[in-house]
């Protein structure tokens, strides 16, 4: 004991504490560490400390405290769990012979006072869920004897202390869920002592050396999740403990080392949504005690090693969103006893789900981007999601015999055909989403379908049935059950006759066109010329009514809009020019020519110009979901996240085609929602090229003077008149902002130097949150994952929003990062 006390002595001398010059320390140095504990404590919820920590009685008393039998001072405090609110004062560094400091799940905030490292007995350091902030002390490293250290679920910042690689026992560290950057010290991974290290959810970055993993022989669990790293992965062979590695959300890349396989111990294997690329080694079908495999969200191509499936233990395989191909096993599903989820979407796989899968029995979520005729032998499965895929064709009836199902959804896919009747005896289904497909014919109406309501159904092509469903009535007997007699054969062979002439002319047209357009981009995404249909005058006039009231759809600065149908059924949207108007003329001119030129999945197809001297009219793909100025600001409107996201993503596209896909750059001057127009199936358009300016092969900008819209024009538009394409992306990234915020830029709230920018610009160091459009915050689960994709999209919307033309990202990037975040989304979502 002769040590430490003059160890201490000689600490107070050097400090000049004239108090504890005189004496050895004892409790009662302990007691006044303690009170002023209690001093620091603002708030005491259930009265733990306040009438239980009193001088009338010895400090081993009191509630939290252990002292030592045999030297009769604190050694352990524990006020885990007490709600309590305040700082750790320095003096607690007094308590020299604490071995246990666990302060976990209560409101501690401020700093870690740097006395604590005169604790150098302590073995056990607790203070998770917390509000501590500051940096981690470097001086922590002098806690040698330290065995546990765990600082998670705090606000800490600044980097990971080097010095605490000189805790050399040290089993568990412990600081995820923190505001941690920098690099990670490649030192802490020579303490050979680990047994768990976790990191995960901070903001580290940079790499990890190769020989990192070397020399953690004792390491069980190892979670970086959730941060910025990228390199390769170090050689990971000799950990061998291993039984939990958690890599996801991070942009690791390369290869996953074949040496995985060694990793015998291995139960969780997280490597979702990082760029690791490659085969997947075979290896993997060695981990014998697997049960978790997570691997979805990065680049990983070839077939799926077969080992696999000889895993008995596994419960979990997700490789959803790789480039996965080749065919699954045909005895699948004969070994896997415990599997229950199979998520497999979002590849290339072919060849049909084998049958085998039915005896993967305690299977209870498939996800696998192809529905498997047979499925219906999977008589306990409960949860069945297939949305978001590209599936077509129709729902197989023995989906009726899957009689254990809960939740069933197939929306966002390609599906036709008719609602199998035999979803009727799916008698505890309670969730069913049929939304965002092609479905026709009557819904049924017995069993569980007494009970859905009309957001299973909406946007499909032809449903019908009861009308609280939003869904006209069933005619009787259906048109479905029509015979077919030879008038009606005749009309088929016409059709088919028809058809093939269509094609044919298409096909001509097609090439001609892309003689004349050898510069292209994006040629999926591209429709085919077709020469415009001729209207006259007349039967426009016939189509809307003769101009009636009823079919406005609304009136811009040149003219009118108006809705008509042609005699054919053809629904189309027409707009006439105002030649009375000033600028009509050339805003007519301008968007013919724009219209006459380019065609693009995202743009508003034309189908006619009527061109008479006093008779100008444009004739449009009619929209039938209006624009997206409604479906952000009227009341009963309303758009998910995910809508909203490929809404911004269409019209990414559309400017990107405008921009670059055609041999003149096209700025289209005036985006705005209103401009954004909605299909059937909700895909954007941009329409309204009105004033859209067209710049000759070597000019990247031009200078003129402009109209654009007031809230959505780029500065240097008003104050240089200045056109370029930069200029598009600034109204796109405003446009960004309103879509997730549903605030105008133009909105009352918005005056003097606050501008929507400005508002973003600081939400994003507050909360964003308090400025996203609360009906996307309606489901509390998606909280997290929806606040990093808003916040990203925002830090999007900015860089477009640069005051500086040249600083704006160029559309092409914003493109490729929406899609990026969309994917990640829908993969969290998917796959929590
Ligand atoms: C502890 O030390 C103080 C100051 O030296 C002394 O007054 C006190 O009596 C001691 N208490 C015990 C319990 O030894
Ligand atoms: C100690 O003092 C407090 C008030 O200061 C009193 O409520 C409590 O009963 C006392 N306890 C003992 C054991 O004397
Ligand atoms: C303080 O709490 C401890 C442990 O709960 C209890 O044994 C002790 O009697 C309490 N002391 C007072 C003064 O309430
Ligand atoms: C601290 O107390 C809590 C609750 O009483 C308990 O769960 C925990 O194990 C204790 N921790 C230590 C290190 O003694
Ligand atoms: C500690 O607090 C966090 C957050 O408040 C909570 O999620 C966690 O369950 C708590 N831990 C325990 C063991 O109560
Ligand atoms: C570890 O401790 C040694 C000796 O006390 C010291 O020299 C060294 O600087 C410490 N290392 C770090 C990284 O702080
Ligand atoms: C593994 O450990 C051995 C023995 O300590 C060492 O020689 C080797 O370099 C380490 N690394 C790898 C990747 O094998
Ligand atoms: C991994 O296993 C292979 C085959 O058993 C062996 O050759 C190799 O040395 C092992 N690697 C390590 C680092 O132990
Ligand atoms: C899986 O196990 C079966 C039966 O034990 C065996 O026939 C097959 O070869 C194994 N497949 C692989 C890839 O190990
Ligand atoms: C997918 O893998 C194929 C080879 O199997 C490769 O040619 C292609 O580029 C990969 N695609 C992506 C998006 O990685
Ligand atoms: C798989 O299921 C079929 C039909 O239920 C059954 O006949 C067969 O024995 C099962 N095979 C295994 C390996 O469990
Ligand atoms: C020990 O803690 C310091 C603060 O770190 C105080 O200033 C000292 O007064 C205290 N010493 C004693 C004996 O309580």
């Amino acid at each position: 004991m002769a040590a430490p006390k003059s160890f201490l002595i000689m600490l107070y001398f050097v400090c000049g504490f004239s108090i504890a010059l005189a004496a050895t320390p004892n409790i009662t140095m302990d007691q006044s560490a303690l009170l002023s504990l209690k001093a620091h404590i603002s708030f005491d919820p259930q009265n733990h400390l306040t009438n239980n920590w009193t001088t009338n009685t010895s400090v081993c008393n009191w509630v939290g405290v252990i002292c030592g039998s045999r030297h009769y001072r604190v050694m352990v405090l524990n006020l885990s769990f007490m709600g309590l609110v305040g700082i750790i004062p320095p003096h607690i560094g007094n308590l020299s012979f604490l071995v246990s400091l666990s302060i976990q799940n209560n409101s501690f905030h401020g700093s870690i006072p740097i006395e604590l490292s005169h604790l150098t007995r302590l073995k056990f350091f607790h203070f998770g869920y917390n509000e501590f902030n500051g940096a981690i002390p470097s001086q922590m490293g002098s806690l040698t004897k330290l065995r546990k250290l765990f600082l998670h679920n705090n606000n800490f910042l600044g980097t990971i202390p080097p010095s605490l690689s000189n805790i050399s026992s040290l089993q568990i560290i412990s600081l995820g869920y923190n505001q941690l950057s920098g690099t990670i010290p490649s030192s802490i991974f020579k303490i050979s002592s680990l047994q768990e290290i976790y990191l995960g959810s901070n903001m580290l970055y940079g790499g990890l050396s190769t020989h990192m993993f070397d020399r953690l022989p004792n390491l069980q669990y190892l979670s970086l999740s959730n941060n910025q790293l990228s390199s390769e992965l170090p050689k990971i062979g000799n950990l061998t403990m291993l039984t939990e590695l958690d890599l996801r959300d991070n942009n690791f890349e390369g290869r996953l080392d074949p040496e995985i396989g060694n990793l015998t111990m291995l139960k969780e294997l997280h490597l979702t949504d990082n760029n690791f690329e490659g085969l997947i080694p075979n290896q993997i079908g060695n981990l014998k005690d697997l049960e978790v495999l997570r691997i979805g969200g990065n680049a990983f191509f070839g077939t799926i090693p077969f080992g696999i499936f000889n895993i008995s233990t596994i419960r979990v395989i997700s490789m959803a969103v790789n480039n996965l191909s080749g065919h699954l096993p045909s005895n699948m599903g004969l070994f896997l006893p415990k599997l229950q989820q199979l998520i497999l979407w979002g590849n290339k796989l072919s060849g049909a789900i084998p049958n085998s899968i039915s005896n993967a029995s305690q299977l209870a979520i498939i996800d696998i981007g192809d529905i498997p005729k047979t499925i219906g032998g999977l008589k306990d499965l409960t949860n069945l999601s297939l949305a978001i895929n590209r599936l077509e064709g129709s729902i197989p009836v023995s989906f009726g015999e899957m009689v254990s199902l809960e939740f069933l959804d197939l929306s966002d896919n390609i599906l036709s055909g008719e609602i199998p009747k035999s979803l009727e005896g799916l008698h505890y289904l309670k969730y069913l989403n049929l939304s965002f497909n092609k479905l026709q014919g009557e819904i049924p109406t017995r069993g569980p379908f007494l009970n859905f309501s009309a957001a299973a159904f909406m946007s499909n092509k032809a449903l019908c049935g009861a009308t609280r469903l939003n869904v006209p009535p069933c005619e009787e007997g259906g048109p479905h059950k029509k015979k077919t007699t030879w008038p009606n054969m005749l009309r088929y062979v016409l059709l088919a006759i028809g058809f093939i002439m269509l094609t044919l002319t298409l096909a001509f047209a097609w090439k001609r066109w892309k003689k004349r357009n050898p510069k292209s981009l994006a040629q999926a995404d591209l429709y085919p010329l077709v020469t415009w249909r001729r209207i006259s005058h007349q039967q426009l006039v016939q189509a809307m009514n003769g101009f009636s009231s009823n079919n406005l759809l609304g009136e811009g600065s040149f003219g009118s809009v108006y809705h008509g149908t042609l005699s054919d059924g053809m629904n189309i949207a027409v707009k006439i020019m105002n030649m009375q108007v000033k600028g009509a003329f050339k805003s007519f001119d301008v968007e013919c020519e724009v219209l006459r030129n380019i065609r693009h999945r995202n743009l508003v197809k034309i189908i006619s110009i009527c061109n008479d001297i006093d008779f100008k009219a444009l004739v449009l793909e009619y929209m039938p979901n209006g624009n997206l100025e409604i479906w952000l600001h009227s009341q009963d409107h309303y758009l998910n996240m995910l809508q909203r996201l490929n809404i911004m993503i269409d019209i990414a596209s559309a400017l990107e085609y405008l921009h670059h896909g055609y041999s003149t750059t096209i700025i289209h001057c005036d985006l705005k929602p209103s401009n954004v127009l909605l299909d059937e199936e909700m895909v954007a358009h941009v329409a309204d090229f009105g004033m859209a300016k067209l710049l000759g092969d070597r000019d990247s900008m031009m200078q003129t003077m402009t109209l654009a819209t007031f809230g959505y024009m780029a500065p240097e538009y008003g104050s240089e008149g200045v056109v370029s394409t930069r200029g598009d992306v600034y109204s796109y990234g405003i446009l960004l902002m309103e879509t997730f915020t549903r605030k105008k830029p133009t909105d009352g709230m918005f005056i003097g130097e606050m501008t929507l920018k400005h508002w973003v610009d600081e939400s994003l160091l507050t909360s964003i949150l308090d400025i996203v459009d609360a009906n996307l915050l309606r489901n509390e689960k998606e909280h997290a994952a929806m606040e990093d994709c808003i916040s990203s999209v925002m830090r999007l919307a900015l860089d477009c929003c640069a005051e500086s033309p040249t600083q704006r990202i160029d559309i092409k990037n914003v493109s490729a990062t929406l899609k990026k975040l969309k994917s990640k989304l829908v993969l969290h979502i998917r796959t929590s």
